[in-house]
Parts: structure tokens; sequence; C-alpha cells
């Protein structure tokens, strides 16, 4: 049937229901969405989680008396619903202060500003019982050459990084940052692009341990990248902290379509993938209702991201389970990759004449893979023709 229910971890951001619609070219379409109904109306629909950025709870500039009221209704509304809060997130990109970055800006002032913007966003997730803190670097980058010094600009995000690892660790909080790539948009470059960017930026922390990546599907996709292989690069460094699943048509700007809409079939693999790894965290919709919708169709749009999500777990789940596709990837010789290539050791492997003098390469070449009496498999999975 489809329908979701809170053991399937779905959750959704604050800020995706309730786009108001505004883009570069045109105003908003829609009115602001109360966090609290947004919190009701998620719960409604089967989700288990919520999450947000400091200002999509507490507006930009409130004092202590609104901000402990708004926290004060987003709690109710949790306890009324059961919702959890498993990620919180910053934002360092919509006030014109950060328009040269935040943990890399030129400006000195505003690195110190934006770190404790972060750090007091981290108590209240801390306090709201978030495991993931997300860090995406909305503003960190560049439009031109010179106005950037990129190898400083690591050295100011390691900084970063390294301080908030230490206050986390300080305060005893069950909390580990999760840093999300993406490529281009709104700067003409961002820091840390991709998925492997971010990997390698994180073994060069003081604490790696306490880092990860929170990969989205679209901004890996604007990198013209395939999302399955750098989920499946993040799985195996042990990397997935956190996900944040949507569409995209190709390499453009940063569509944030509803889950499965663009790149169906990148979406097909990427679900038997968290499926079958042993991913146990959120799958979290980060998606924008297109401004083409009235709230009922922003709905249809989050509730449209879980069904998608479940019917290709059906669709994931039964081709696994089919002796044809088994029988495939037998004939594919996927086994054989699980193997190591030489657990006789090296001296064995120099010893061994079939490994080299008398292999026949012309033999090998000459075998055929049967990827595409696999992939049809799939293809006629995911269309349901089986
Ligand atoms: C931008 C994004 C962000 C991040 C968010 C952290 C506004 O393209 O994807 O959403 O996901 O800042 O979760
Ligand atoms: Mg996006
Ligand atoms: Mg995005
Ligand atoms: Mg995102």
């Amino acid at each position: 049937s489809y329908q979701p229910v809170p053991e399937d971890k779905f959750s959704f951001g604050l800020w995706t229901v309730g786009w108001q619609g505004r883009d570069p070219f045109g105003d908003a379409t829609r009115r602001p969405l109360d966090p609290v109904e947004a919190v009701h109306r998620l719960a409604d629909l089967g989700a288990y989680g919520v999450t947000f950025h400091d200002d999509d709870l507490i507006p930009f500039g409130s004092g202590d008396i609104a901000r402990e009221a708004a926290v004060k209704r987003f709690r109710q509304a949790l306890d009324a619903t059961g919702l959890a809060v498993p990620m919180a997130t910053t934002n360092l990109f919509t006030h014109p202060v950060f328009k040269d970055g935040a943990f890399t800006a030129n400006d000195r002032d505003v690195r110190r500003y934006a770190l404790r913007k972060t750090l007091r966003n981290i108590d209240l997730a801390a306090e709201l019982g978030a495991r993931t803190y997300v860090a995406w670097g909305g503003r960190e980058g560049a439009e031109s050459g010179a106005a950037k010094d990129v190898r400083a600009a690591l050295d100011r995000m390691k900084e970063a990084f390294d301080l908030l690892g230490q206050y986390v660790v300080e305060q005893g909080y069950d909390l580990r940052f999760a840093i999300e790539p993406k490529p281009n948009e709104p700067r003409g470059d961002i820091l840390l692009p991709t998925v492997g960017h971010a990997l390698a930026f994180i073994e060069r922390l003081e604490r790696p341990e306490l880092y990860g990546v929170n990969p989205e599907v679209g901004h890996e996709q604007m990198a013209g990248l395939n999302v399955p292989h750098g989920i499946a690069q993040a799985l195996w460094a042990g990397k997935l902290f956190h996900i944040d699943l949507n569409g995209q048509s190709g390499v453009k700007y940063d569509q944030d379509l509803r889950f499965g809409a663009g790149d169906l079939r990148a979406a097909f693999w990427l679900v038997d993938l968290l499926e079958t790894a042993g991913y146990d965290g959120p799958r979290h919709f980060d998606f924008k209702p297109p401004r083409t919708e009235d709230p009922d169709g922003v709905w249809d749009s989050a509730a449209g991201c879980m069904r998608t999500y479940l019917i290709l777990k059906e669709r994931a789940a039964a081709f696994r389970a089919d002796p044809a596709v088994q029988e495939a990837l037998r004939a594919s010789r996927l086994d054989e990759l699980a193997r190591p290539t030489a657990e006789d050791g090296l001296a064995a492997l120099l010893a061994d004449r079939t490994a080299y003098e008398s292999f026949d390469a012309e033999a090998a070449a000459a075998r055929g893979m049967a990827f595409e009496r696999l992939d049809q498999l799939a293809m006629d999975h995911l269309l349901r023709a089986r």
C-alpha cells in the first residue's frame, strides 16, 4: 500500500515543505508555513522526523524571548505528534553578512560570528535530541580566481570544524557532523564540491571520527556524477552519516525535485544500495515543491517523495529476490569481484605462471560480461514488467 510509517525513518527539512517559491526571477507564490503546522502535517503523512536550520525555527535577529517562545511551541508540536528531530543545521547563507561565505569568509569577524551562530544552534540541536549536525558550505566559494586563496580557505574551514568538534566533545554531546557537498550555486564555485572532496578533507581534521558526509542526490548530479557510486564510497569509508534525497534532471541548476523525479534509474539503484548496505540513518528529503503548487500541492509533493521511495524499495527487493537475477549476477561474475585478487599473497602471485606468462589475454578479452541482460532484468523490475 506504500503507506509510510515512522519505522521507515522518513524525515523532512522545515525549509522544504516551507519553501515559499522565491527564486532568482520571481517572488514567493506561497504564504509562510508555521513550523508547528509543518510538524503536524508531516506526522499525519507518516514521517518520522523533522529537521531545521536555526533561522527556519527562530527568525534571524529574534530576541531571547521570541526565541524561547518559538522553541517551546515547536517542542509542544513534537511532543504531541511523536516526531523526532534527528538532525539540525545552520543557515550561513541567507543574510547578506554571509555574501562571501561564513567559515571561509575573507572577513575574520564574519568567520567568528558564523562560528558563534553555529555553536548556539548546536546547543539547541543537542537539547532536541539530534544526533547529526549538517554543515552545507552555502557560500564558501568564489566567482573569480584571486578572490579566494583556496588553500588558506581550507585552513580556515579545518579550523572551524576542529573548533566545532572540540565544543561537542567538551559539552559531552552525542552529536556528529555531516558535511554536505555541492559544486556550485549560489556561488560560482563552492569549496568541497563533491563527496570525494569532502571525504578527503575529513581525514585532515583533528577528530576525523566525528565527521561524515550528507550527500544530496541532485548536488552530485549537478557535477555530472553517479550518485549511487558516490554514496557507495561514503558507505565503504563508514562516512554516510546522513543523506538528502531529491530529484534532478542532469547538469543544471539545483532543481530539488521530488524524490524519484529526474533520474529515476539513479533513484532505483540508490534505494537498492541504501536498503542492502545496512544504512540505518534517516531517509531525509531535501526537495522543493515547485512554485506552481498551492499548499495541497506541497503535501502531495511531500507524500510523493515517500511513496516513490517505498515503491522503489519494493521493486529493488523484487529484483534481488528474482532467481533469474541471481543467475544473471553470477553470469556477470559479481561473485568473482567479491573474492580477493591475491589471497595467496604476493610471493604466490609472482610465482603463478598462469597469472602472466601463460595467461591467455585474447581468450579473457573474448569473454562477454553479460551486463546488458542483467540491466534489462533491472529495467523489467523497475517498470514492473516482471
Ligand atoms: C542547498 C541545500 C541546503 C542544505 C541545508 C543543510 C537549504 O542546496 O541542499 O538546503 O541541505 O542547508 O541541510
Ligand atoms: Mg539541491
Ligand atoms: Mg540543495
Ligand atoms: Mg541539501
